[in-house]
């Protein structure tokens, strides 16, 4: 089972207090902030390797965008896609991997594949997920997002948003725990971006303390997105990822357990230092 303690326990040797680094992996051709690079096997394995390299803790497969805008992927495709990269890493490395997929079939056979985090924009909502997740031993980032990729950026609306994302999460939690999965087994994550505009995604990251008070691991995933963009005057994709590492760092120190990230070198550098400087 992953024993997220006992690999912050590892990680603490090089970087004290910080979080673990989870490196993207996206084997889409519509990925929005690398579209297209990551489809070619090879391209995929030494991509994998340079993670590995650069010193990341978990690696994230995803084969579905789920940026805003993007097109579902068939069942099939999204199969097709993850499972031989999951098969061929664990063939050779022993790094933990996640599946990010909100189906419960490719959650299945991705379990069965040997990974060891299910990351799920959908919180284990889809039908049969928190049965799939229940009946194996594999952790679970249950994330809050609000609509579906196709429509949340249209006109997203809290009341107050700190609370809502909050009490989703432990919601979900809890019925996650009644169906037998294991509290050391769940993260939660807010979902940076999902039906969230800058305002609400900042007063989210400002409260930051208030989610990773709560009594489970908390994941964040901001990299490379639009609030970075937004924030930084309109930058590009390629040009956020100062920004990207600047967010990751502060998250770290407002208790993250997890950051979700495109470029690990440089987030595993600015993690090394400031914890030996703070
Ligand atoms: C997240 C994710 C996130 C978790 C994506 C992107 C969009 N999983 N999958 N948290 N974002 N847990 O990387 O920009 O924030 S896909």
């Amino acid at each position: 089972m992953f024993d997220i303690q006992k690999e912050l326990q590892k990680t603490h040797l090089s970087r004290p207090g910080m979080p673990l680094v989870m490196g993207i992996l996206n084997v889409t051709p519509d990925s929005f902030s690398d579209g297209g690079a990551f489809v070619n096997p090879v391209v995929i394995e030494k991509r994998v390797i340079q993670m590995i390299k650069e010193g990341a803790d978990i690696l994230d497969i995803g084969g579905e965008s789920t940026r805003p805008g993007a097109e579902k992927v068939p069942l099939q495709t999204e199969l097709d896609r993850v499972i031989p990269v999951i098969e061929w890493i664990k063939a050779r490395f022993d790094i933990p991997i996640s599946i990010d997929t909100y189906k419960t079939q490719v959650m299945a056979q991705a379990i069965h594949s040997g990974i060891t985090i299910v990351n799920d924009v959908n919180a284990l909502q889809d039908e049969g997920a928190v049965e799939c997740v229940a009946a194996s031993d594999v952790s679970v980032c249950l994330m809050h997002k609000k609509g579906t990729p196709q429509d949340m950026q249209l006109a997203p609306s809290y009341e107050n948003v700190v609370t809502e994302v909050k009490a989703f999460l432990l919601e979900r939690a809890v019925t996650c725990e009644d169906a037998g999965i294991a509290k050391n087994r769940i993260i939660l994550d807010p979902g940076f971006g999902f039906g969230k505009d800058l305002s609400h995604n900042k007063e989210l990251f400002i409260c930051l303390s208030e989610f990773s008070s709560l009594d489970y691991p908390l994941l964040v995933g901001v990299s490379r997105k639009r609030m970075i963009g937004e924030i930084l005057d309109g930058v590009s994709v390629e040009k956020r990822l100062h920004g990207s590492v600047a967010a990751a760092v502060l998250a770290g120190m407002k208790g993250s357990s997890i950051v979700r990230v495109h470029d690990v070198a440089p987030t595993v550098d600015a993690l090394k230092m400031v914890a030996q400087l703070i």
